[in-house]
């Protein structure tokens, strides 16, 4: 489509998910190649536009939001860890089967292992079953390769996958995610390496977009988390944070530091990293998915986030451990009843708050003048549908850049 060829999608109502969750009934969206020119009432369409529209679509008064994000995946990795998951039932826990060598360390040899073609046609699926719910904007970490070469397939494998599918795609590198085996018993010589040799070459590679620590105490400590996030800062890099998912070392508080996209899964925090976030500009990224996968009782502090004014956002943390699901609805509809977030809140976790969470507020997320023309048409009464219903997908439509991708208005 051309870059000014104006389109009319009428007959619907709107739930822009702007700041004041404005809800249009009997609304119209204008767009104009891959951007949304107007929204609004139907009635109030000015006769410009609507002489204009090269296109017109009846979208018979379905419900209309932005293309959902998921903000927090590790979608790309190798094998399957239901081996593990089997021992977990039995009783063995997480960070156990992590001490004796499993766990992450599992995903990363089958991901070593793995060609790049082989690792695409894994994740692929993955990313498509996303789609499938209406999801067009996915943030992926590497954290499965740990070595320079293994890290830089991940992120090229993300890459090649936002060539190929009707996606937005932010890379994260998250190389520290567990010492490897080569680095064994060297920790600090590990995330020095990452800071000096690795992470500027993945940047000038342009395979980065932020990068994340594994802040945890089966993962790296404050003090080796800041070595990396500084060196992040120095390159211009925004940062995020596994913080406080499994104990409260303080990951939450060092992330607002440092200007933090986002603090991620957060089970462990307190209203004093909940102001942190606040006053800092950062995300809380809650993942469910992987709260209820663990059999994990400690939950985030939604009161105190919401307290505080902190904005939340919820994702699907897709990765073969933790959380082996790819529905960003589930994890949506997790957020309510386990959580305990609103069906309001948690439309906004998964559109303007997940762009926030990846810098991308004012380019996605929302449906407003300027915005990418990305937008999820549902076969819905009402968009509190979206966090009601429990793995069933009502996506009848997707617009992704102005261009229906999926289904049929
Ligand atoms: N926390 C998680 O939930 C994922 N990574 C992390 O740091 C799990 C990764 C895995 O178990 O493979
Ligand atoms: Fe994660």
């Amino acid at each position: 489509m051309s870059a000014d060829t104006l389109a009319l999608w009428r007959n619907a109502h709107v739930a822009t998910c702007d700041a004041h969750d404005t809800r249009i009934a009997n609304a119209a969206l204008v767009t104009r190649g891959d951007r949304i020119e107007w929204v609004g009432r139907e009635a109030e369409l000015p006769e410009g536009l609507r002489v204009q529209a090269r296109a017109v679509w009846d979208l018979g008064g379905a419900w209309v939001t932005p293309g959902l994000i998921d903000c927090h995946t590790h979608l790309v990795f190798a094998g399957t860890r239901a081996a593990e998951y089997a021992q977990r039932l039995r009783g063995l826990s997480y960070e156990a089967i992590a001490r004796s060598g499993g766990g992450i360390l599992t995903t990363v040899r089958a991901t070593r292992a793995a060609s790049e073609q082989q690792l695409f046609d894994a994740s692929a699926p993955r990313l498509a079953a996303l789609l499938a719910e209406g999801v067009t904007t996915v943030e992926v970490k590497s954290g499965y390769g740990l070595t320079l070469e293994d890290e830089a397939k991940m992120l090229r494998v993300a890459r090649e996958l936002a060539a190929v599918f009707p996606v937005r795609i932010r890379t994260t590198l998250l190389a520290a995610h567990t010492v490897p085996p080569e680095f064994s018993g060297r920790a600090d010589e590990y995330i020095d390496t990452i800071a000096q040799v690795w992470l500027p070459q993945l940047h000038a590679a342009g395979l980065v977009d932020a990068v994340d620590v594994f802040c945890e105490r089966i993962g790296f400590d404050t003090t080796q988390s800041e070595r990396l996030l500084r060196a992040a800062r120095t390159l211009g890099l925004p940062v995020k944070m596994h913080a406080e998912q499994l104990s409260n070392i303080g990951a939450t508080r060092l992330a607002a530091r440092y200007g933090a996209l986002s603090c991620d899964h957060l089970e462990y925090a307190s209203a004093e990293e909940a102001r942190a976030l606040k006053d800092s500009g950062g995300v809380a990224v809650l993942l469910p998915v992987a709260f209820y996968c663990l059999g994990e009782t400690h939950r985030p502090p939604v009161a105190e986030l919401r307290a505080a004014g902190t904005a939340m956002a919820v994702a699907s943390d897709c990765n073969p451990g933790s959380a082996p699901g790819t529905s960003l609805l589930l994890a949506l509809n997790m957020s309510t009843r386990l959580f305990g977030l609103t069906a309001e809140e948690g439309l906004a976790a998964v559109t303007a708050q997940a762009a926030r969470a990846l810098g991308l507020q004012g380019v996605v997320g929302v449906l407003a003048p300027g915005q990418c023309a990305d937008f999820v048409i549902w076969e819905v009464a009402g968009v509190e549908e979206l966090s009601y219903w429990v793995g069933h997908n009502r996506c009848r439509a997707v617009v992704r850049g102005g261009s229906l991708v999926r289904g049929s208005p």
